[in-house]
């Protein structure tokens, strides 16, 4: 801090007088101005000038050559060449929504951070979700990362939480993450494959970087492949420092926890969805904040004073490491409620730029390499990808707070600066803008004041040398059908690996040194020999299990906006669909009518009832669960419709809860349904409850084995 200049007097402190406190609008307020509605407007250029004529070029005869001259023409197609942006290095497929974020309480002895001190103040956030390896354009439901990054539009500035949705990365220094993304993404040959690791250039790429074998674990986990972006967890990945009035700092690990509980798709269901519906997590967050459905996340932190910064088996500061929730339990801050989606893809959510970097008084950095490579990295990558350095000026980006600097010009400027003086300090503007001293009620931005005494030096620290504890760790903590599907994720992938020493070297120095059986399993589906024994000494980690990693026991209970597809055809029971509806309703949850075509059908009542899609416009795979009532004329036709038999068949391999009520019973005997929890024959109300409770467990895992076809 420098003492030298005057301070701003408490009036003018960063914008706080100039907002509403508690206004969960603000932000959507701040983006009205730009804001553009066309309703009742007439059709001008962008010089404003009103088009009599948008269907012809300007021609010599009406069979003749277009003229130079047609400006209209050259504004319209000169603008259209240009539309397009590059699109983000990594994370380039996404998808956003506006909200807010509320503090419970006053955290003030943690961090002086105002928006986590004012349990009355809802500060807007934008949210944006991504995949990290496609294109723009790619599938929604890939085997990925995702991305999990907040902007924070607070009274102070902007803090943005850049996360993803596994708590450890690939690799420990930011010098590698070209590396890593270069063996990660399309081969440079052919640019295949498309969303997707299952390729010899990442595993070459991961076997040779022991660092990566865990969080390469986490992405051959159920994790994944999240059923939806409302039910993934966030973690903000580095350790990060909470810093309070007196000065005094934190370590903390940021937590996201969805009150949608975690979980997961299968995987034979992800690969369906990709084709089926592209867009299935997009359109699920879109669909769910339209119907009033809002998503929530409750934001927690794992605290570690600054005397405990050693005290564990493993460096803090190495972003592949975790730390066991049951080492240190999650502190609640608040909870993230998503609420708008945006008017328009481009200019919200395209052009929205976070940065890690972005962070306001009360929270700082850690030393975590890769985290301080972030701090460079995404705000050069906006200079092309945003056109220059004024990309925090578009709406989207622009903090809630006026801001004055001596920052001027550059491509794309729209602040119209007035004042003579774009320098600091000035005799010639009144001294102005000017500095604002630290202390909390002042709201300067202070960096921690940490003292190093320290060599120069291009070294990996010695306390990043273990990578394999923790990947035992996460291994061991998954359940039984988990661990199944992270053996089949390897044996999926290693087996498109074209380069057999590649998937043996996966299999004997790395899969080996997390877990001898898992590397076994692997290895025979691989038909290579099972190694006998690991290539490194693996240190014993302070906990042989954490429980919290396993999404088996991170389900939220309840069967809230789960979607349940009701097959129907004429002659169906209209009562059972009335009687179901209710239920549903009364649990949170939705129902949809499908029919053989999109045509309406006629119930066993004689109503006609409206259906939403035929079975093949909406797929079980977009389906939590599947419902068939009775109606013996129905059933009949849908015991002789393929498409309705294969519906089933799916629902069932993909571990849905079904219910067949009434005369549907005998869909069961059709397709040789065995019988297990998630399988409810019958109508009255405790086949519904237990219906409802099959759903609740989300997928039925003891179904699994009688899907396979050769069982493990
Ligand atoms: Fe990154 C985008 C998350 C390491 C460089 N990253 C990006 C996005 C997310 C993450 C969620 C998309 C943001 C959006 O929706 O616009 N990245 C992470 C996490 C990391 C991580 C959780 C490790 C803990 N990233 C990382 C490193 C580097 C980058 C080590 C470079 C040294 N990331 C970028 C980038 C991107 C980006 C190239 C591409 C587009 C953008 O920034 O805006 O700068």
């Amino acid at each position: 801090m420098s003492t030298k200049k005057p301070s701003v007097p408490n009036s003018q402190l960063a914008g706080t007088d100039t907002l509403d406190r508690g206004n969960t609008n603000s932000k959507l307020q701040s983006l009205e101005a730009f804001r553009s509605d066309a309703s009742e407007q007439a059709l001008r250029t962008n010089q404003g000038v009103k088009i009599a004529d948008n269907q012809n070029t300007l021609k010599v005869g009406a069979r003749g050559p277009s003229l130079l001259e047609d400006f209209i023409m050259r504004e319209k197609i000169t603008h259209f060449d240009h539309e397009r942006i590059p699109e983000r290095i990594v994370h380039a497929r996404g998808t956003g929504a506006h909200g807010y974020f509320q503090t419970y309480e006053n955290h003030s002895a943690l961090t002086k951070a105002g928006f986590l001190r004012d349990p009355g103040k809802k500060t807007p956030v934008f949210v944006r979700f991504s995949t990290v390896q496609g294109p723009r354009g790619s599938g929604d439901t890939v085997r990925d990362v995702r991305g999990f990054a907040v902007k924070f539009f607070t009274d102070e500035g902007n803090f943005d939480l850049v996360g993803n949705n596994m708590p450890v990365f690939f690799i420990q220094d930011a010098i590698k993450f070209p590396d890593f993304v270069h063996a990660v993404k399309p081969e440079p040959h052919n640019e295949i494959p498309t969303g997707a690791s299952a390729h010899d250039t990442f595993w070459d790429f991961v076997s040779l970087q022991p660092e990566s074998a865990h969080m390469v674990i986490w992405a051959m986990s159920d994790r994944a492949i999240p059923k939806s972006f409302r039910s993934m967890q966030g973690f903000g990945v580095h350790t990060f420092r909470f810093i309070n009035a007196e000065g005094t700092s934190s370590f903390v690990k940021f937590h996201w926890r969805p009150a949608a509980g975690t979980c997961s798709l299968v995987w034979d269901e992800a690969q369906k969805l990709a084709g089926k519906d592209t867009d299935f997590h997009r359109r699920d967050l879109w669909e769910a904040i339209e119907g009033g459905d809002y998503p929530e996340w409750e934001l927690g932190v794992q605290v570690i004073s600054e005397d405990n910064e050693h005290s564990f088996d493993f460096d803090i500061l190495d972003p592949t490491k975790l730390i066991p929730e049951e080492l240190v339990p999650i502190t609640p801050l608040g909870k993230m409620v998503l609420n708008r989606n945006p008017d328009n893809f481009f200019a919200e959510t395209e052009q929205v730029a976070f940065c890690p970097g972005h962070i306001v008084p009360g929270i700082d950095f850690s030393n975590d390499p890769l985290l301080q490579g972030r701090l460079f990295s995404y705000t050069d990558t906006q200079l092309s990808r945003l056109g220059g350095p004024n990309f925090h000026e578009l709406p989207i980006n622009r903090p809630l707070v006026p801001i004055h600097n001596g920052q001027r010009d550059a491509m794309h400027r729209s602040t119209i600066d007035k004042g003579r003086a774009s320098y600091e300090p000035n005799s010639i503007d009144g001294g102005w803008p000017k500095e604002t001293p630290p202390a909390p009620e002042n709201g300067g931005f202070e960096s921690y004041h940490e003292r190093i005494d320290a060599d120069k030096i291009r070294q990996r620290s010695p306390s990043f040398s273990d990578h394999f504890s923790q990947a035992r760790l996460f291994y061991k903590s998954m359940s039984p059908h988990e661990q199944e599907h992270i053996i089949g994720a390897y044996s999926f992938e290693l087996g498109k690996v074209e380069r057999e020493w590649i998937r043996a070297r996966q299999v004997n120095e790395i899969l080996a040194n997390i877990d001898l059986e898992l590397a076994a399993r692997v290895a025979r589906n691989l038909g290579l020999p099972a190694p006998k024994a690991g290539t490194v000494e693996v240190p014993q980690p302070a906990l042989d299990r954490s429980p919290a990693l396993s999404q088996a026991n991170l389900l939220s209970g309840d069967i809230k906006t789960r979607k349940i597809a009701v097959l129907v055809a004429d002659g169906v029971d209209g009562q059972a669909i009335d009687d179901l509806k209710k239920a549903l309703e009364a649990e949170g949850a939705h129902a949809k009518l499908l029919g053989p075509t999109s045509a309406p059908v006629t119930t066993a009542q004689g109503k006609v009832l409206p259906v939403h899609a035929s079975m093949e416009g909406l797929p079980s795979v977009v389906f939590d669960a599947v419902f068939v009532p009775g109606g013996a004329k129905s059933v009949q036709a849908l015991g002789g419709d393929g498409v309705a038999l294969h519906y089933l068949l799916e629902a069932y391999k993909h571990l849905k809860a079904i219910a067949l009520q009434g005369e549907a019973k005998q869909l069961r005997d059709v397709l040789k349904l065995q019988a297990d929890a998630g399988l409810i024959v019958g109508g009255e109300a405790k086949a519904l409850r237990a219906f409802f409770d099959a759903i609740a467990q989300h997928r039925v895992w003891e179904r699994e084995p009688k899907t396979k076809a050769i069982p493990a």
